[in-house]
């Protein structure tokens, strides 16, 4: 892997997710409140961008527009971390469901790539509804974020390309260790770097134990890290995390041994090719 380990590190912070429920760890926030003090915790502790889902009080997945503008708007009082909206909810969902928020016009938003089973269930995918949520983007002017869950999602991203439909350099997140999709090892993920074009930018999210793992490894590998609960809800084995921002920390920390510098928001913005921000709740 090509390294350039005097890069600033980009920290994404998955904060909430469609799946973890306070059932399984009291520190998953749901309300938009919640939510965006988590995302606060998680810029001072050193992330650049913030990887929203929404919910409802109950915790149950949603992606109504309502909901996103009053994370987004809350997100945005307390500082100015890059917000990132998924486009991929949470099973099930349809498609106008899961980019309806888009209108808002988040600093970035995920696109993922294939369909992937995801545990017992299918995260569907199909080329119609790649096309749909990447001409939202565009239409929006957005940039996206491709989730990698399998090689072949590589492979689309690029045929999206070849049709007008989505621009280089691309930005990928590998998103190792779902049940159903790639594994989480390092050779998957040396794999995965070396079948992006040269230009990209990359990240890496993985899943449960993981996760720090192959943060570490791209920090090393000049790369990018996304921890957070909605990925990994461990610090250390049997031990939770408070919140994302302790695996934040980790991460942070790890970088600074290891002499990588962090990614201001507004390094971010550069680094991942963003333009000036839209959103209506902007100051
Ligand atoms: N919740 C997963 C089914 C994304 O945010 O773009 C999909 C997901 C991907 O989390
Ligand atoms: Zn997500």
């Amino acid at each position: 892997m090509a390294a350039n380990t005097d890069a600033p590190l980009i920290i994404t912070a998955a904060v909430v997710g469609a799946e973890t429920m306070r059932e399984r760890t009291p520190h998953v926030p749901y309300t938009p409140e919640e939510i965006a003090e988590e995302a606060k915790r998680c810029y001072d502790a050193g992330a650049a961008m913030v990887h929203v889902h929404g919910r409802r009080d109950d915790g149950t997945p949603t992606q109504d527009r309502d909901t996103f503008a009053e994370i987004l708007r809350q997100i945005r009082r307390r500082c100015d971390i890059l917000v990132q909206f998924s486009t991929g909810g949470a099973v099930g969902m349809d498609v106008e469901e899961r980019i309806e928020a888009l209108e808002l016009r988040p600093d970035m938003a995920t696109l993922t790539t294939g369909t992937v089973n995801f545990g017992d269930e299918v995260f569907l995918n199909s080329l119609p509804m790649i096309r749909a949520i990447a001409r939202r983007l565009d239409h929006y002017d957005i940039r996206p974020e491709i989730e990698v869950f399998d090689t072949g999602m590589i492979d689309t991203a690029l045929r999206l390309c070849d049709e007008g439909l989505l621009e280089v350099p691309l930005h990928f997140d590998f998103v190792l260790g779902v049940p159903g999709g790639m594994g989480a090892s390092q050779r998957n993920l040396e794999f995965l770097v070396e079948s992006i074009p040269d230009d990209s930018t990359w990240s890496v999210a993985g899943m449960g134990r993981h996760e720090l793992p192959l943060g570490y490894r791209a920090i090393k590998a000049g790369g990018h890290v996304r921890v957070g609960l909605e990925d990994n809800i461990y610090l250390d084995k049997g031990v939770l995390a408070k919140g994302s921002f302790e695996l934040v920390e980790r991460i942070a920390q790890r970088a600074e041994e290891v002499g990588r510098p962090l990614a201001t928001a507004e390094e971010a913005r550069q680094i991942l090719r963003l333009g000036p921000p839209a959103d209506p709740f902007t100051a």
